[in-house]
């Protein structure tokens, strides 16, 4: 008999498919998953599946009603490219549904008497570097460094890190007596790549869309310069993030965002890495200035010391392993 009830918003996206299987094995878990599609046929029973926008407030109303979670996963978004072709759009699906989500969230723990563990994927898009020089020089950045966004995404990853930190911490302060809130606890991603589905609208997507197109046997051109690094993270290693955090023991956690990476890679270290698997893979460079621009706001790498100490995080994969283990043999794999 499942003991928690946990919601999954978001839940067709990759990171969504990828949790629903990883939380679906342990049967504790009873899960809701809502997405505007359907789930792929390969999730069907894993979940039960809503259908609908979060924009509608309806359709949170009537979450509320029917349902106790203990866990929100609060995946959905759009991201970085995405949102820079449609700014307001953008805010309404980033920040306006999290907010509802949260207000929705903090009802539940006030009716349950518990705090709702809120779990929230950040970014390095919340990160923001002045120029190359800058990105080139710095050593891994920590959590409070350079939190100057340059996009629509990163400010609203942002302010939502702030938002639900001041959902667990600060709401309703002036109340006579402090009333029961929420336990919001963030993860900033580095840039994720699957070896089955593809993202689509991110900045950091150079990287899984090469190796994809070259199991397809398709020319890639990558949008960025072969020089521009940033920090990744295989999709295991992410949804364990996930898991992890959201079992942490609260007293142990000094913080509620917390950065985590793997490795960090250039666009050439992906291409030298899809070459090895596909020798005839054909890519080419042609760097889009706005969205190579996008690339070099962000970190060359992390410093995700705070989840280790606090919560024992260790990526599993590194690039080595990333690439051979993961990436090759399963890409190779889904498209044989
Ligand atoms: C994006 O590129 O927008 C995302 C991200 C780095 O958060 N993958």
């Amino acid at each position: 008999m499942p003991e928690r009830t946990v919601l999954i918003t978001g839940a067709s996206g990759e990171i969504g498919q990828a949790l629903i299987e990883a939380l679906s094995e342990d049967h504790q878990y009873r899960i809701i998953s809502l997405d505007l599609k359907p789930l792929p046929g390969k999730l069907e029973g894993k979940s039960t599946h809503i259908t609908g926008n979060l924009l509608d407030k309806g359709l949170i109303e009537q979450l509320d009603k029917e349902y106790s979670f203990n866990q929100i996963f609060h995946l959905a978004a759009v991201l970085s490219t995405t949102a820079e072709h449609n700014p307001y759009q953008a805010h309404k699906i980033n920040t306006c549904i999290t907010i509802d989500m949260l207000e929705m969230a903090v009802r539940q723990s006030q009716r349950g008497g518990k705090p709702v563990k809120f779990i929230f994927p950040s970014s390095i898009a919340v990160y923001g570097l002045p120029d190359l020089e800058t990105k080139i020089d710095l050593p891994p950045l920590t959590e409070n460094q350079w939190t100057e966004p340059k996009t629509m995404y990163g400010c609203s990853k942002l302010y939502c890190e702030k938002v639900g930190t001041y959902y667990s911490e600060g709401y309703q302060q002036l109340a006579e007596e402090i009333p029961v809130r929420l336990d919001f606890r963030a993860i900033r991603f580095p840039g994720i790549v699957s070896a089955f589905t593809v993202p689509s609208g991110g900045t950091s997507d150079f990287g899984p869309e090469m190796i994809h197109a070259a199991a397809q046997g398709k020319h890639y051109e990558c949008f960025v310069r072969e020089d521009v690094r940033i920090p990744f993270m295989v999709m295991p290693d992410a949804v364990r993030s996930l898991q992890m955090l959201a079992n942490a023991p609260r007293e142990g956690l000094k913080q509620r965002v917390y950065n985590v990476t793997s490795f960090s890679f250039s666009a050439a270290d992906f291409a030298a890495f899809t070459k090895q698997g596909f020798p005839q893979a054909e890519i080419s460079f042609k760097p889009d200035p706005p969205r190579q621009a996008i690339v070099d706001s962000w970190p060359a790498d992390v410093d995700d010391s705070a989840a280790r100490s606090d919560w024992g995080w260790e990526a599993l994969y590194d690039g080595e392993r990333a690439c051979q283990e993961y990436l090759l043999k399963n890409i190779k794999a889904h498209y044989s």
